[in-house]
């Protein structure tokens, strides 16, 4: 056999977890403590968050590289998202590591998504660092949490070897970590160590080119679109003259303009990079995610990154409604489709089909979905989505489901209002532990569209202090319908703009989304129904003048405040039969069917076709 040699001034590290359990926050200290930063320098808070929506949302949604260098020492981190919906992200960033800290919050141990990528990175065969972060929380149960850990570990049937998992303690936001409990650690010092030690250095083969995984697809106004991954073997210069081998072992050349690698969160210009290092390539056009770039002549592809089928799919169509075109400033379907495709080049987990004027884009989640669409909004797309479905199989003539393991925790008092809405939904119980403390935890067994618009009934249920998570167990027979909304919509029946006098009088009828003065338009869903039938009203009524002097009190009205509809609220409102317009100022829900007669003929047809 060859032999295989170790660049040892190199580290190639993933940090993964649960969401929230600290990763980012980690990156930061990592970054204080390896001097990246002047004396007394202001640094903002989770740095790597760097994307507007991230900021906003407080969560890492794009896992991204940067690097910091300890005792002569590069080592390249990879902070991942650990939201279940760009689990892709994490598939993505495994392909560019050695090794991975796995984080785990003190309190809340390990959790459904400390699963999926513990078992990604036992499947990508990579050397595992624990790390029980969060341990100043004042209801840390360290030593609970870690044999959570072991049985995790177990029941992925992990080896003796990965078992033997070296550990560590620690405050991330303090920048601390220690290897026992009782003795309270100072910096990082250890971690460093600890990853120098554990994870394997960067390995290749000396005998062979220049190979490249393209792990990212990054872009530059200067430099055009640019292709990141780990040199698997050989070595990059500037100016090399490559190929780059796609899929179906397409070859394009292409030449090196500009080579660079990660020095701290930024981007550094080099001559030459090393086997094992992760580099930025800019010369190149026509590459994917997935695609190997080497030598030209030496024309082998690395494997393919693979990740985990979509599971959730939504349609985006160009606007129709009558109030189309005003505000966006791309509205056309082309330009809809493009930017659509653009999306599945750096989002691995993203596939679009094109049918007709309409797209079907297939993700990992509702939420993945509102990401997407909040950024297109704000680029300036104006478009229509429909329903999120779930993506169904049929094996052997037998229509099959995705199903999740879902977790709860909640406080006793709402456990009642919890069991009955999930088994309405087509929830099984599978397991239930009191935790003492009145809190219980529940884990069911529940078809992926149960979950879509439930989790804002289980906050109100469990009035913000429930946790809920999930992962998806499988695919198994459709376990039959149920409403996916137990009540109906208010909508429009005419054009105008809303007046109090009429909004008020609706106000009995259920819950409404527009204050006065909104422009509205027939068939515009402008409140959910108390019952389950959909209304058609008239928004837009003035009360009849009269020529009786009034007392004035009724001329003051005073409206309860209306429910604004966030996009992810629309999104889990909406039936099969709505969609919703959503413009760069403006978000509405409508009747796929504007006409308010055609969809009672449609209804009426129904009816005695089922006669
Ligand atoms: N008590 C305590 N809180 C921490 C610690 N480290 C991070 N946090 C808090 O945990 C929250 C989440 O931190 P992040 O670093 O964004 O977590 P993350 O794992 O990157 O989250 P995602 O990327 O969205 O999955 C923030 O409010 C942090 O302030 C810690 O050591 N102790
Ligand atoms: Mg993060």
């Amino acid at each position: 056999m060859k032999q295989r040699l170790k660049n040892k001034r190199l580290r190639n590290v993933a940090i993964i977890a649960h969401v929230d359990h600290g990763k980012t926050t980690l990156v930061d200290a990592m970054f204080r403590q390896s001097g990246l930063f002047r004396e007394g320098q202001e640094i903002e808070d989770r740095i790597m968050d760097n994307m507007e929506l991230e900021r906003e949302r407080g969560i890492t949604i794009a896992a991204k590289n940067c690097s910091v260098t300890w005792r002569d020492v590069k080592i390249n981190i990879i902070d991942t998202p650990g939201h279940a919906d760009f689990g892709g992200e994490v598939e993505r960033a495994l392909s560019m590591a050695d090794g991975a800290l796995l984080l785990v919050d003190a309190s809340e141990g390990p959790l459904p998504q400390t699963r999926f990528v513990l078992k990604k990175t036992f499947e990508a065969g990579l050397k595992v660092i624990v790390v029980i972060n969060k341990i100043d929380r004042h209801d840390a149960r360290p030593q609970e949490v870690l044999n959570e850990i072991y049985d995790l570990f177990i029941d992925l049937d992990a080896t003796d070897e990965q078992i033997e998992f070296p550990l560590l303690y620690a405050i991330g936001r303090e920048g601390i970590v220690q290897t026992r409990l009782e003795q309270k650690g100072e910096n990082l010092q250890l971690l460093f160590e600890t990853i120098l030690d554990q994870i394997p250095a960067p390995e290749y083969d000396p005998e062979l080119t220049f190979q490249m995984l393209v792990s990212d697809l990054g872009y530059s106004d200067y430099l055009g679109r640019l292709a990141i991954g780990k040199v698997m073997n050989g070595r990059a210069k500037n100016n090399d003259s490559l190929v780059c081998i796609g899929e179906k072992n397409r070859q394009v050349p292409l030449k090196v303009s500009k080579l660079q690698t990660y020095e701290g969160m930024k981007l550094k210009a080099t001559e030459y990079a090393d086997p094992g290092d992760i580099i930025v390539l800019a010369g190149v056009s026509d590459v994917k995610i997935g695609d190997t770039i080497c030598t030209l002549g030496s024309t082998k592809a690395l494997k393919r990154i693979s990740v985990e089928e979509p599971t959730v799919s939504m349609r985006f169509t160009i606007n129709t409604s009558p109030f189309s075109g005003r505000e966006g400033k791309f509205v056309r379907s082309s330009k809809i489709g493009e930017r659509l495709f653009k999306e599945t080049l750096r989002n691995v987990a993203i596939q679009v089909e094109q049918e007709g004027e309409t797209f079907l884009v297939k993700g990992r989640g509702e939420f993945q979905m509102a990401i997407l669409i909040e950024t297109m909004r704000r680029e300036g797309f104006e478009f229509s989505i429909g329903r999120a479905e779930v993506i169904y199989k049929k094996k052997n003539g037998i229509l099959l489901e995705p199903v999740e393991h879902l977790f709860v925790d909640c406080d006793e008092a709402s456990l009642g209002i919890v069991t009955e809405k999930l088994s309405m939904r087509k929830g099984k119980i599978i397991n239930m532990v009191n935790k003492g403390s009145s809190r219980v935890r529940l884990e069911f067994s529940i078809p992926a569209r149960s979950l879509i618009g439930y989790r804002e009934d289980f906050l109100t249920d469990t009035r913000g202090m429930g946790i809920m998570n999930a992962y998806l167990d499988g695919y198994e027979e459709y376990r039959g319908d149920f409403p996916c909304r137990f009540t109906g919509s208010i909508v429009a029946d005419r054009q105008g703009i809303s007046v109090a006098y009429a909004l008020f009088n609706l106000e009995p009828r259920g819950q409404l989304f527009i204050g006065p003065g909104t422009p509205v338009y027939e068939g515009m869903v402008i409140g959910e129904h108390n019952r389950q039938n959909d209304i058609n009203v008239n928004a837009c009524k003035e009360k009849k003048l009269s020529n009786m002097r009034a007392s004035g009190r009724d001329e003051n009205i005073i409206l309860t405040p209306y429910r604004l509809m966030t996009l992810e609220r629309a999104i889990h409102f909406i039936r099969e039969d709505e969609m919703v317009e959503v413009t760069p100022k403006s978000l509405r829900i409508r009747k796929t069917l504007l006409s308010a007669q055609q969809r009672y003929l449609n209804r009426t047809a129904l009816k005695k076709a089922a006669l």
